[in-house]
Order: C-alpha cells, then sequence, then structure tokens
C-alpha cells in the first residue's frame, strides 16, 4: 500500500521509512510530491499530528501518516512541549541551533537531580482525509537535559538528550540504537500493533 510521510523534517523521514517499508508500505516524502507542512494550530500532539496527515492525504490522494513530537520538560512547566520546531521562533536552515542553545539558557540554573525531561511522538495514520477512525500510536522515553551538547547523531533536541538507559546521549547513539529506544521508536511499535488488529 502507498503512503505518505508528512513530514518535511529529514531526521523524522531517516527514523521512520525504512520501519514503515518494513511494515509493508511504499513509502513517498511529502516533499517528493511537492506538499508543504500546514500551520500546526492543534493544542495537542495529537491534533497536530491529524492535520499534518489529513492536509498530505489531501494533496496526495494518498493514505498518510504523521508524526508529531516534542520535548516535554518538567523545570520548564513542560516547555518546550508543543512547540519545540519553534521555540528560539527562529525558522533557518537548523532551527534546531538555535532551540538548543535557549534551552541550554533556560535551564542554567536547573541543578542536576531536577533536570529529568522525556521525549514524546505521537504518530497518526488515516487512509482518507475524512478517515473516521485514524489509528493513533503514542510513545515517550525518559532523559534528563544535559549542562552542554554532546554527540553529533540525530537531529533537534538529541545532543541534549542524556538517556539513563544508554549513559550517553541521543546524539552519541548509532542511528540503530535509537531507532530501539526513542519515543518514535515506541510509538511505531504501537502503530505495529495496532496495523495487526486493523
Ligand atoms: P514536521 O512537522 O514537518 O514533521 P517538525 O520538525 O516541525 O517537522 P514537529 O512539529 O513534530 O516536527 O516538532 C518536533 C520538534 O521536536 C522537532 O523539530 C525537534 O526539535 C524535536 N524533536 C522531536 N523528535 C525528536 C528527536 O527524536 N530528537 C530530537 N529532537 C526531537
Amino acid at each position: 500500500q502507498k503512503i505518505v510521510l508528512a513530514t518535511s523534517n529529514k531526521g523524522k523521514v531517516k527514523e521512520m521509512a525504512d520501519v514503515l517499508a518494513d511494515f509493508g508500505f511504499e513509502v513517498v516524502a511529502q516533499s517528493e510530491l511537492g506538499i508543504e507542512s500546514p500551520e500546526e494550530t492543534g493544542l495537542t500532539f495529537v491534533e497536530n499530528a491529524l492535520l499534518k496527515a489529513r492536509y498530505a492525504s489531501e494533496k496526495s490522494g494518498l493514505p498518510a501518516i504523521a508524526d508529531d513530537s516534542g520535548l516535554v520538560v518538567k523545570a520548564l512547566n513542560n516547555a518546550p512541549g508543543l512547540y519545540s520546531a519553534r521555540y528560539a521562533g527562529v525558522d533557518d536552515e537548523d532551527p534546531g541551533f538555535h532551540n538548543r542553545k535557549k534551552l541550554l539558557a533556560e535551564m542554567a540554573n536547573v541543578p542536576k537531580n531536577e533536570r529529568e525531561a522525556k521525549f514524546v511522538s505521537c504518530i497518526v495514520m488515516l487512509q482518507t482525509p475524512t478517515d473516521p477512525s485514524p489509528i493513533i500510536a503514542e510513545g515517550e522515553c525518559y532523559g534528563e537535559i544535559t549542562f552542554e551538547e554532546k554527540g553529533e547523531n540525530g537531529f533537534g533536541y538529541d545532543s541534549l538528550f542524556f538517556s539513563p538507559e544508554k549513559n550517553c546521549t541521543f546524539a552519541e547513539l548509532e542511528p540503530t540504537e535509537k531507532k530501539q529506544i526513542s519515543h518514535r521508536a515506541n510509538a511505531l511499535k504501537i502503530l505495529k500493533q495496532k496495523l495487526k488488529v486493523a
């Protein structure tokens, strides 16, 4: 079954396309079809994932899958959360750079034992733009915000997200390792289970 991957984030494409191919889908990234991302006006991850999947499905005439995700930091009253992609308010080539700088600044005076955070991924799959029962799969993973960047892999906040399980940041993990333990990996596992019974 052909399906549009409704994201403009290359990191997400890398982490999702081959997994979805293993599920038996023929994956087309929205950029290959000249589809842009819609404005994310939802108030929750699930609403934004639905908006993106619906938009891509409408534009392409194909089923669509989207991920809305973010970093939730307890000491910052759950910021950047839904606004993780635009935390620093700039939209340049690498928004990750400014976002990470802002996060480190906001966390500068937060002691080591109060730096817990989680990544959340909400993946939504629609058969048509008006599909009344989308498949919704949510995954999380827990970690801590570091005091400085470490590692070169991944994208976004990976170099500031320390995984106690792996004893390093997500950006120090090999892509194959991140694909086993991340919030997105956990959401994809749930999606797989739901597809089996769908
Ligand atoms: P699309 O909407 O086109 O999919 P986006 O980057 O705007 O791309 P989101 O609105 O879901 O996606 O924003 C999620 C942000 O959260 C993302 O830009 C990163 O800053 C951060 N993020 C999400 N997953 C991440 C991960 O696995 N590692 C590091 N940062 C992540």
